[in-house]
Order: C-alpha cells, then structure tokens, then sequence
C-alpha cells in the first residue's frame, strides 16, 4: 500500500510529506519533485504569496544516491513566508505578550471557509488556529507525495496531465487533436488552457473579478495514459478505482465534484449513446488486444481500468475569501460583522489542476503496487510483464 500524509501550517516553518510504500530502486532525484512544486505555482490570479515561496524539496529520509530505499520517503518544503511570521505561529508561548502570543485573531469567520465551523469542533478562540491548516498551501506537500507516484508510474509508461476547461463561466474549446504531452502545452498557457481566445477571456474575467473583491471558480480536466487494463476490481465497493479517485480529488480544497468520461451527461442520454462499443485491436498488449471505438466512460469500467486514457474533470468553487467581505458573524463578541479580509488569490483553478494530477498519481500508483506488489522496482517490472504478456494472448488469433 502507498499512504502518505502531509503536515505543516501555512504560515508555520515548513511542509512536510511522508510518503510509505514505493519500491526499493526507483530512481528519485529533487528535480522531479521541484518541477511539480513549480508547476503548482503558476497561474494567472494568484496572490502575491506565489511571488514570496519558491518551494524546494529536502529529501530527509527514503532516497540514497538517486534512488529510492523502499523506506518512508520524508520531504520538507520550507515556508520562506515563515520569516514574516514567526511571533505569530510561534510553537512556543510568548510570554508577556498581551494578547498572549497570538496577534492578527481571526475571529470575523469567512463564509465558505473551514474557519467557524473548525473552531467550534476544535474549541478554538481564533479561527487562525483552523485557517492556517485549512490553507490550500497544505496542497504543496501533495504535489511533492505525487511527483513520487507520477515517478513509479513513468517507469511504466503511465503519464498524467491536465488542462483548464472552464473558468467563472467561460468555456474552454477542447483542440481538434489533443496534444500527445498535455502538460507541455498546458503548462505554456499562464491559466493552463489548451484554447488561447477563451484564455484572453478568462484573464479579462479574472481582472474584473480583482477589481469588484471577488473571486472565481472552475473546471480543470486530468487525463491519464498508458494505463494498463484491470487496475482497481469490481468485487468491493472500496475497491472501485473510480470512488477512490473521485474521493481524492474531492479532498482537494474547495473541490466540489469530479465527473469521469461523459459524467453527469451520460445520466441524460440513452445506453446507445454512452457505452462504448469494444473492437479487436492486435498491437494493444496493454489493453488485453481490443479497443473502446469511443471513450465516453473515461478509462473505467467495472470500478477497474480498461487501458483507455483514463479522464477526469475536477470543479472547484472560487476561493472564500473575499476582497469585498460577505456578512457574518464576529465569535469574540457574538456580533454581526463583515468577515475578515485575508491576502488570498482571485483564483487558483490553475493550480489545482497540477494537484489533482498528485492525487491521481497517488491511487493510481497505490493501485498499481496492488496489483503487481513489489519491494523492489524490478520486482515490480517482472510481474507487470508477466500480466501483460498473459493477456495480450487471450484475445490473440
Ligand atoms: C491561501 C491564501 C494565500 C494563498 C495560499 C492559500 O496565502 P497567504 O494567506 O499567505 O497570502 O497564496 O496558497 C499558498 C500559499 C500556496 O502555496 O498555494 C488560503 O487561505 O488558502
């Protein structure tokens, strides 16, 4: 099993990522982490928090001269921000301090934002003891866990991108042909769109929405190819690769829904129109030598992988803090108030596609250890080619 789990406050010293159960021999340089770390913090209507970090992993346990151990694979990412913010999120009591330590409270809770009801369940005097982890910086330290799992599944072919389809109501026109690397187009555009009129669009909307204190929401798609047919099962329901993917991706912050293949809209055609006609296919090894004619199921049937590219699109709401403040209430003084007005982005929509790509790599390469075990990578390898070669002869004539 791959688990990892994150800590670190916004604010706080640093991130941190623990990532368990990679295979031994996986070769994992800083690079590969750092590249995705950047490509989290691009995007136009970012905060001027993106202009402080310049996020770099620290490998401190888990890898040995370029390759991983098979142990736990700890990450840092330090908070350059910290500096600003030491006496704030001090660990240690300032003593003396008249407001015990704890200056810029937050108490005017933000609609929307994890801050009231996180202080009531967690008994909190200021909701920055729940915002700063409530924070979507906390994402950094995915996007390093999924350029670990975006590492293994390389070795076998298996690359992720994505790309934004709608931004604040304006669309994104898929092109003709898609890109064979998504990201390197993607990754060109400053709001990760492969549709360069709609962008000009979407950048004069993210204006006008700065301007009026507002923020925007959006779609991005994630697609996933080279998968080999029959990650996941269909024998149990937590088993089923796509409730684990759809509940990954909607831990994201301020993710509201994912849809796979044709999602929500297959729901209004009939089975003609939404099933996706099977043919022989000789060549398709990794697919079992058969073929979707169409792929409107989005690379899964069954809870399992059927080997066709596996599509996501992920909806994020716009971000809760608002530069023109919605009402609320004040919880020091139990007053109606305006809620506080943090330094926080427009919109990050681009952002989060890159972290729906980590959470992808990591059920995705969760998925594949399952399937094809391995404490070492070539143990890995032996197996997944051994499967492969077994079911390219089923249908072979
Ligand atoms: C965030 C608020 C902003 C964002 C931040 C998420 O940070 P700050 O409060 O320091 O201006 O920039 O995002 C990141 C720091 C990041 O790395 O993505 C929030 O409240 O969620």
């Amino acid at each position: 099993m791959i688990k990892f789990i994150t800590a670190g406050e916004s604010h706080g010293p640093a991130l941190v990522s623990v990532v368990e159960g990679l295979p031994a021999g996986l070769p994992l340089l800083a690079e590969h982490v750092d590249k995705e770390l950047a490509r989290r913090q691009q995007g136009y209507g970012r905060g001027r928090r993106m202009q402080i970090e310049q996020d770099r992993v620290e490998f401190l346990s888990g890898v040995r001269a370029g390759e991983t151990l098979g142990s736990p694979i700890a990450m840092l990412i330090r908070n350059r921000d910290w500096k600003n913010w030491e006496e704030i999120m001090d660990p240690a009591p300032r003593a003396g301090d008249a407001t015990d330590g704890r200056k810029r409270q937050v108490t005017r809770v933000r609609p929307g934002h994890a801050d009231l009801t996180g202080v009531l369940k967690y008994d909190r005097e200021d909701a920055r003891d729940i915002l700063e982890r409530a924070s979507a910086r906390e994402t950094t330290a995915r996007v390093a866990a999924g350029a670990v799992a975006k590492r293994l599944l390389a070795e076998f072919g298996v690359t992720i991108g994505s790309h934004l389809v709608h931004l604040g109501g304006i669309e994104a026109d898929r092109p003709q042909e898609m890109p064979s690397d998504i990201n390197a187009v993607a990754d060109q555009s400053p709001l990760r769109t492969l549709d360069p009129k709609a962008e000009a669009q979407m950048i004069a909307r993210i204006d006008a929405a700065k301007e009026d204190g507002n923020t925007l929401g959006g779609i991005c798609e994630v697609v996933v190819d080279g998968l080999p047919v029959g990650l996941g099962s269909h024998v149990s329901w937590d088993r089923k690769l796509d409730g684990r993917l759809a509940g990954a991706m909607l831990s994201i912050p301020a993710v509201k829904g994912a849809e796979f293949g044709l999602g929500f809209e297959t729901a209004r055609r009939v089975g003609s129109e939404v099933h996706d006609e099977i043919e022989l296919a000789p060549n398709r090894p990794r697919t079992g030598n058969v073929r979707r004619k169409t792929n409107r199921a989005g690379g899964l049937e069954g809870g399992m992988t059927t080997g066709e590219p596996l599509v996501i699109r992920v909806a994020m709401k716009p971000i809760s803090t608002l530069m023109r403040p919605l009402g609320t209430v004040d919880t020091k003084t139990a007053t109606p108030a305006e809620a506080s007005v943090e330094r926080s982005d427009v919109t990050a929509v681009p952002a989060m596609g890159v972290i729906a790509e980590a959470m992808a790599a990591l059920v995705l390469a969760n998925a594949f250890v399952e399937k094809f075990g391995g404490d070492s990578l070539a143990e890995i390898r032996r197996n997944y080619d051994a499967y492969i070669a077994h079911i390219a002869r089923r249908l072979s004539h």
